[in-house]
């Protein structure tokens, strides 16, 4: 169903960063004259966010302002943040760390990880965060696919997650950890910053090598470790400028853990390479706190997700309309799709509307954006930004691909060659190849596109699961699943759920010699969680006499999500037997 458009204000118009006419003038090649670049044609993330404005007159600019969970504050200047960085720079040269080395984050929103990441970035390392809420399995398959060289993280957290397998990983030269006493075998960031030589300058890095190695989930096979370049930090200051209306001294709050790539693109980078002020708060959501977060700290530009804007849909209007925010002028939202009625209810109780934005862990950046100055239409995820051409692409009978017109349900394609399309799946050459055909990458998910170009989602076109913004893969799910001895096989789906988006429920079949029951069921579910972590495990599980598959044996899935919900089962030509009633018997 159409919403009725929100329309500009002429005011609001001329304020935004990107007009119509910007827009048609756009060129990367121009918009590459904003970045700073180093000598001798190089260039380095690093450099762009932090040492560029710590140079400048920016210096005492307050760059990362961090609320500890229990109210404690810190602020770091631009100039704080060069010198920070330049330490930790050094402490990995020291130890032999040398640039193309692989470090791993894992730890909460506290500023040393912020520290670590662009530290390692001047120092030439690649960087992959990690969620800290992850269970020791994804962990530990992360950082086995990349060859982790370096891991920071929190003594807790070693020892809960990493302290039992560390031994098995080849790779790994150091743990560096970040509060207390280190545990044996590790280093401790406070005695080895402390000691160190600063690192001059930033380490030559060319555009188009790797700096950031971001793990998302695929349908099949373990998940993919997305290679990212240097170049990604045009479109990180393009888009951070024209999608979210970023620019020098704004109050800035993205709402994303680093461990997301939202948190790494546009909770990291992009603010700074922007020189903004930005907001990093150690707490998971709460409707007070978020609010007075907003209220409080002055935020201008506020990115968040719809789980997080549903939650406070439901918190009711008594509870926004009670504090004032004089400040805030542009919100956004993405990693889900962003329901009319979450956009409206931005426009009533805030005064303005969230802009919807699309992308991808692959894509790097923002590709499809409302920006400040379009009209909005509420469901709609806006159009394509600047120096991207999207496009939705359907096969015809013979294979080959078309694009679809107006109103046409297709894949949705980006003509490849933008800055932040990912350069690699990490030693996963085929199924890198596989994302791209006739020049375009293909993103997986399923849209239209109306007359005037706004892109509506539709849906994914495989079986990957998002749950409260995370991407989950079912087969690894599944695969932690069937390490219980009871369970023969598992498969893995989302569900709808009015605040998360989706859930995932899976259905398990269990070996000879056990019955189903809400004991065994509780127990298999409190493994998975234990393994996995609560943002990953399954919040339902079914059982099931046996699971439908292809005749090639492939589970399909979505077959059991058409059953559920009562959907049409679509073609079942290749179900291997009939006889599988997907009921959910839970016991
Ligand atoms: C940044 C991020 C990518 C997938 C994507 C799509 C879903 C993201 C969306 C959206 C509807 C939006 N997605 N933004 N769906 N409306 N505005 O989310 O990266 O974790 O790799 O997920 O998220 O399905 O393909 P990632």
């Amino acid at each position: 169903m159409q919403h009725e458009l929100i329309r500009k204000s002429e005011a609001n118009r001329r304020a935004a960063q990107l007009s119509e006419a910007d827009r048609a003038a756009f060129t990367w090649d121009a918009a590459a004259t904003a970045l700073d670049g180093l000598s001798e044609g190089g260039l380095n993330i690093a450099h762009e966010a932090v040492d560029r404005h710590a140079q400048g007159a920016a210096r005492d600019r307050v760059a990362i302002r961090w609320l500890g969970r229990d109210g404690a504050r810190r602020d770091l200047t631009y100039g704080d943040l060069a010198q920070e960085t330049a330490r930790f720079a050094g402490l990995l040269h020291h130890h032999g760390l040398q640039p193309g080395a692989h470090l791993f984050l894992l730890a909460g929103r506290v500023p040393e990880l912020y520290v670590a990441a662009l530290g390692a970035l001047k120092a030439g390392l690649t960087v992959t965060p990690l969620f800290a809420a992850f269970g020791p399995e994804p962990i530990r398959m992360r950082m086995e696919i990349g060859a982790a060289d370096v891991l920071v993280t929190t003594a807790a957290l070693y020892q809960r997650k990493v302290a039992d397998w560390r031994g098995e990983l080849a790779s790994l030269k150091a743990v560096i950890v970040l509060d207390g006493e280190a545990p044996d075998g590790c280093l401790s960031w406070s005695e080895e910053m402390a000691a160190v030589e600063p690192m001059e300058g930033c380490s030559p890095s060319r555009p188009d090598d790797v700096a950031l190695i971001h793990f998302t989930s695929g349908t099949t096979g373990r998940p993919k470790g997305v290679l990212h370049v240097h170049q990604a930090v045009l479109a990180h200051a393009v888009t951070g400028r024209y999608a979210l209306e970023l620019g020098p001294g704004i109050i800035y709050w993205c709402t994303a853990d680093p461990g997301w790539v939202t948190g790494t693109s546009y909770g990291l980078i992009s603010p700074l390479v922007n020189g903004a002020t930005m907001i990093v708060d150690e707490a998971e959501f709460d409707t007070g706190r978020w609010l007075d977060i907003l209220a409080d700290e002055s935020v201008e530009v506020w990115y968040t997700a719809p789980t997080a804007i549903r939650r406070l849909m439901r918190a009711g209007p008594e509870a926004v309309e009670g504090r004032s925010y004089p400040r805030l002028r542009h919100m956004a939202s993405v990693g889900e799709p962003l329901n009319p009625e979450g956009v409206l209810w931005g426009q009533k109780v805030f005064g303005m509307p969230f802009h919807d934005t699309w992308w991808q862990t692959e894509t790097g950046a923002i590709m499809i954006a409302n920006t400040a100055a379009m009209d909005i239409r509420p469901g709609a995820m806006g159009r394509a930004m600047p120096g991207v051409e999207a496009g939705v692409l359907a096969r015809d009978a013979d294979g080959s691909l078309r694009e679809c017109g107006p109103g046409q349900t297709g894949e949705l394609a980006l003509r490849a060659g933008w800055p932040s399309m990912m350069r690699g799946y990490l030693g996963e050459e085929a199924r890198y190849r596989k994302a791209f055909e006739d020049g375009w990458y293909l993103s997986g998910d399923l849209v239209t596109r109306d007359a005037d170009g706004y892109f509506w989602f539709v849906g994914r076109a495989d079986d990957l699961i998002k749950s409260a913004g995370h991407l989950i893969g079912p087969f690894e799910v599944e695969n932690a699943l069937i390490e219980h001895p009871a369970v023969a096989e598992a498969a893995a789906i989302g569900l709808p759920d009015e605040t998360a988006g989706e859930i995932v429920r899976a259905y398990v079949a269990l070996n000879p010699g056990y019955t189903p029951s809400q004991e065994l069921e509780r127990e298999i579910r409190g493994l998975a969680r234990k393994r996995l972590g609560p943002a990953v495990a399954p919040r339902e599980i079914a059982f099931i006499a046996s699971l439908p598959k292809t005749r090639s044996g492939k589970i399909m899935r979505r077959l059991l999500k058409a059953r559920e919900l009562g959907l049409p089962e679509g073609d079942t030509s290749t179900l291997e037997t009939e006889d599988t009633p997907a009921r959910s018997a839970t016991p």
